[in-house]
């Protein structure tokens, strides 16, 4: 890949001229007459060091795919800054061990998952995180969320962005494989549109599991991003693979590569032809305004197979996967996966398309050949679309006009640049490439395979995350990044756009229920130092201030069920403290002006120190104290 190595140009040109001379000489070499800057510019040439102390442009937001995490990075310079916990469980932060993740990890499950996730610890413990996408406003980042999917559980994760922590996970009924996700993009989100993939017995209750083509059905979701309450869904025919919304709120869109409804990989993958589900968002909720739906497991479900007023579909050869809208607002592309093409429609065709005035393959305006195993497009705002090739591991930059040109017969070739990438990528993302603010300075490709990139780490591998300057005429390669199983999909999100909290409010939603119950216990948590003991339970409130906890020591009866509170009274940036039982599993972050609690029963007897993990001060280590856990008397 010597081609795009960003330093070659100088080191051929010192070869040429010598050292001395290769600065003031560029220009002649190049030939050009155009001022450095402005040849850097047409170029590409943007700088991807980040030199140390300086901040990164650009957040982004990577799904950490079946590590079930979302990963924040800075961008260009790929450095990872910090990892949010979402369907994982975490030993630093005790995420899906505090009493406050629990909360979330299962208020907003269906009560049939719940009994069975009681029955392995009280919540799931893994999950498959995809599609992590922000809320929008007017087509933009609004910087509020970030909502994730999990393929593994059939859930869907809100991230409240002022503390990077998840606030809300929903369960979605009468779907498998929660797959696509994507927000309303306009006025604003709005809904969060999830793709069921799998098609299940409907109800999935062992009463119909004969026949898949008449009792097996995927359904689409619309949820509510406020309330995180599902709003409606529609039964479609086929399955749903990825989605994404228009720029208008009028429309959303679903690939399906299963339209054979095979349970088998021959049989899903037998049609030539499958196709795209259009959905009219507007006459699905007047549908269910007037009463025109089935109430399942408490959700109205609308009829949107073939045939059915709310819904069309739109042959695209074969198996598509991606599903992407242009920053353009008009053309959305579906990316052929075993097709070599995509397939691109014009939105401004779909209101005759619903009225029955044109045919379904009409509103295709190119379908472009691109080369093998196009998966996913990104867009720069410049009129140019990037889809990655996975077999032919390539990125592909191509231009959206001269594809509805040469779809119209006309002689152009839409291929601009093949660039080679390493290895087979799946997703890729540009700057703020899915919002009306694309700025086609940065693209990501990210590679399932990174093979020989890396220092051998032996059998497991890395991914390789690509950064790509498509700033200029030509994409140029410009840095490898390894990273951890698996981040489908980013998000690159201008640092403008999110304003993270420094320190916790107080008055924090998050810790609510604790407060409640510190009110009955009489108990002030920001001054906290109380052991209360109600019956066999006991509630030790302690505030956290480096190097002390203001509970040094506590005696409880071997059985009793022990709650630990634990606020952080610093009003200091970055000064976070733990608290970490030895012996009993239990471990818990508390940041700056948070609260944080953990349940567990002493079941052990003995001596068991406490101490803070988190390295908060000089006696950090001296940050500890004793539960003294007496023995039953036999
Ligand atoms: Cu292509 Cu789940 Cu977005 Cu992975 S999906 S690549
Ligand atoms: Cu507090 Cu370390």
């Amino acid at each position: 890949m010597s081609d795009h190595n960003p330093e070659k140009p100088g080191l051929s040109r010192r070869n040429f001229l010598g050292t001395a001379a290769a600065s003031g000489a560029a220009g002649l070499i190049a030939g050009s007459h155009l001022p450095a800057t402005a040849k850097d510019k047409a170029s590409g040439g943007l700088k991807a060091h980040v030199e140390p102390g300086e901040l990164d442009e650009y957040y982004a937001f990577n799904s950490g795919g079946q590590s079930g995490e979302v990963r924040i990075l800075g961008l260009p310079s790929m450095r990872e800054l910090m990892r949010i916990p979402v369907f994982n469980m975490c030993s630093a932060t005790g995420w899906g061990r505090t009493n406050e993740s629990r909360r979330i990890l299962t208020e907003g499950l269906q009560p049939d998952t719940l009994e069975y996730v009681k029955s392995i610890g009280g919540v799931f413990p893994n999950g498959d995180a995809h599609h992590p996408h922000m809320s929008f406003t007017d087509a933009t980042y609004d910087g509020r969320y970030i909502f994730i999917n999990d393929k593994a559980n059939n859930r869907v994760a809100r991230i409240r962005c002022d503390v990077m922590k998840t606030d809300k996970i929903t369960e979605i009924p009468n779907a498998s494989g929660i797959h696509g996700l994507r927000p309303q993009r306009y006025p604003r989100t709005g809904y969060v549109f999830a793709n069921g993939e799998h098609i299940v017995p409907l109800p999935n209750d062992g009463t119909v599991l004969d026949n898949p083509k008449d009792n097996y059905w995927a359904v689409y979701t619309a949820l509510d991003g406020d309330t995180m309450k599902v709003a409606w869904q529609v039964l479609v025919d086929g399955n749903l693979d990825n989605g994404d919304a228009d720029y208008q709120g009028k429309y959303s869109f679903a690939t399906c590569y299963n339209s054979e409804k095979g349970l088998n990989v021959t049989d899903m993958s037998s049609n030539e032809q499958d196709w795209a589900v259009v959905f009219d968002i507007k006459a699905i909720e007047q549908a269910v305004k007037s009463g025109d739906y089935k109430e399942m497991n408490g959700v109205p479900v609308v009829d949107g197979r073939h045939g059915s007023k709310y819904t069309r579909y739109i042959p695209v050869p074969n198996s598509p996967h991606g599903c992407n809208a242009a920053p353009d607002g008009i053309h959305v592309v579906f990316n052929g996966k075993l097709s070599p093409t995509v397939t691109v429609i014009d939105v401004r065709k779909l209101d005759d398309l619903f009225a029955g005035k044109i045919k379904e393959r009409d509103v295709v305006v190119a379908e472009p050949q691109l080369g093998l195993g196009p998966l996913h497009t990104a867009f720069d705002g410049r009129g140019n679309a990037y889809t990655t090739l996975f077999i032919d591991s390539q990125m592909v930059k191509w231009n959206i006009d001269k594809a509805r040109r040469a779809y119209a017969g006309e002689n152009v070739d839409p291929i601009v640049q093949k660039l080679d990438v390493h290895y087979q990528p799946g997703h890729n993302h540009s700057t703020m490439g899915e919002t009306k603010e694309a700025d086609g300075k940065w693209l990501v490709s990210l590679n399932k395979f990174s093979k020989d990139r890396f220092l051998n780490v032996g059998p497991l591998k890395p991914e390789n995350d690509q950064l790509i300057d498509i700033s200029g005429d030509e994409m140029k390669l410009v840095h490898d990044g390894p990273s951890f199983a698996e981040p489908h999909d980013m998000l690159l999100v201008h640092r403008s756009k999110v304003r993270p909290a420094h320190i916790w409010k107080r008055d924090d939603p998050m810790w609510a229920d604790v407060r409640e119950m510190a009110a009955k216990d009489g108990v002030t948590l920001e001054s906290a130092a109380n052991v209360i003991r109600d019956g066999n339970k006991v509630r030790v409130y302690m505030v956290a201030v480096a190097p002390i906890f203001s509970v040094p020591k506590f005696d409880v009866n071997q059985g009793d069920e022990v709650t630990v509170i634990v606020t952080n009274m610093e009003v200091i940036e970055d000064l976070t403290h733990g608290f970490t039982l030895e012996g009993y599993g239990l471990a818990m972050e508390i940041g700056p002006q948070a609260t944080a609690s953990i349940t567990f029963t002493a079941s052990r007897p003995g001596v068991h120190w406490y101490y803070c993990q988190w390295f908060c001060h000089a006696l950090h280590m001296e940050m500890a104290g004793q539960m003294n856990v007496l023995p039953k008397k036999a």
